[in-house]
């Protein structure tokens, strides 16, 4: 393969299980020459995150709840022993309360709201915030987003304003990283059938339905979005910054 990220040093969150984004995303920095760190959001899922890493060989592999700026500190300390210097950083986290995306978009709980909001968005602040210390050359930091930020998708609910929060977010951190050398961008990928997605109400009628009507006439896939990440986080990217790429089979130009 390339070795477009040949030397390069990521640190991948968000990694649950082998469907998840993260996952693809992980698998396809180390095929393209880079080295990989995984978090994990907790304890229950260090087992399954354990063999994700071993698969990747030797991954330094740390715990991190997002919904703590003491956690998140103490990982990027813990990295800092196996990886002092960090080239990229891939946020793929998003958590909003099951009863909060379905129903009536009025009825969201003020808890629910603040809870997306800390999780999906605010978390890349915090990620962003602390890894910047490893990033010492400059490099790529790349969250994941969805389309529900700026057209209404029915039931994505509560997690449409906090999309839209962490886009806003991508941009404010673009502007204050960006003299350091550090890129921050965004995927706006379409809907992939992941664990998180799977439980939501008639996702497979929502990919049939973008079957027939994206202007390449299917779904995308984890591969589809890891490769489009691959390419934020490299030197071909090196002038796009502040930037929402979508990987979404051209949904958002016609649907
Ligand atoms: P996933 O469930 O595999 O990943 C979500 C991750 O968030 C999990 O690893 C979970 O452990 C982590 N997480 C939740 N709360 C956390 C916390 N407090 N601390 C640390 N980690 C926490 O699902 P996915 O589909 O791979 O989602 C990854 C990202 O991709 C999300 O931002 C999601 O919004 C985005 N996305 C998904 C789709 C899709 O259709 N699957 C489409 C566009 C964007
Ligand atoms: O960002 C997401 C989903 C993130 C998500 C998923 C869950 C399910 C389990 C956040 N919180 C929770 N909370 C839970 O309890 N996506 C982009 C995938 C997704 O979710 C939808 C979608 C799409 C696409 C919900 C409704 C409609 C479309």
């Amino acid at each position: 393969m390339t070795g477009l990220l040949e030397g390069k040093n990521v640190l991948v969150t968000g990694a649950a299980n082998p469907r998840s984004i993260a996952w693809a995303v992980a698998l396809a920095i180390k095929k393209h020459g880079g080295s990989v760190a995984l978090t994990y959001q907790a304890e229950r899922l260090r087992r399954r995150v354990q063999s994700l890493a071993d698969e990747l060989g030797e991954a330094p592999l740390i715990e991190c709840d997002v919904s703590s700026d003491q956690a998140v500190r103490r990982a990027i300390d813990e990295l800092a022993e196996l990886m002092p210097v960090l080239d990229g950083m891939v946020h793929s986290i998003a958590w909003a309360p099951a009863e909060d995306l379905q129903g009536s978009f009025a009825q969201t709980s003020r808890a629910g709201f603040a809870q997306a909001n800390d999780i999906s968005s605010y978390s890349l602040i915090a990620t962003a915030r602390e890894a910047r210390r490893l990033m010492t050359r400059g490099g790529g930091i790349v969250t994941m987003t969805y389309a529900g930020s700026w057209r209404v998708v029915p039931n994505y609910n509560v997690m449409g304003p906090a999309k839209a929060s962490l886009e806003s977010a991508v941009r404010y951190l673009a502007a204050d990283l960006g003299p350091d050398g550090i890129r921050v961008n965004a995927v706006s990928a379409g809907p992939i059938a992941t664990v998180a997605a799977r439980t939501i109400k008639d996702f497979s009628g929502m990919l049939e339905l973008l079957e027939s009507h994206t202007p390449l006439r299917r779904n995308v896939t984890s591969e589809e979005v890891a490769d489009a990440t691959v390419f934020l986080l490299s030197d071909l990217s090196r002038a796009i910054t502040g930037e929402v790429v979508h990987v979404d089979a051209g949904a958002h130009a016609t649907i």
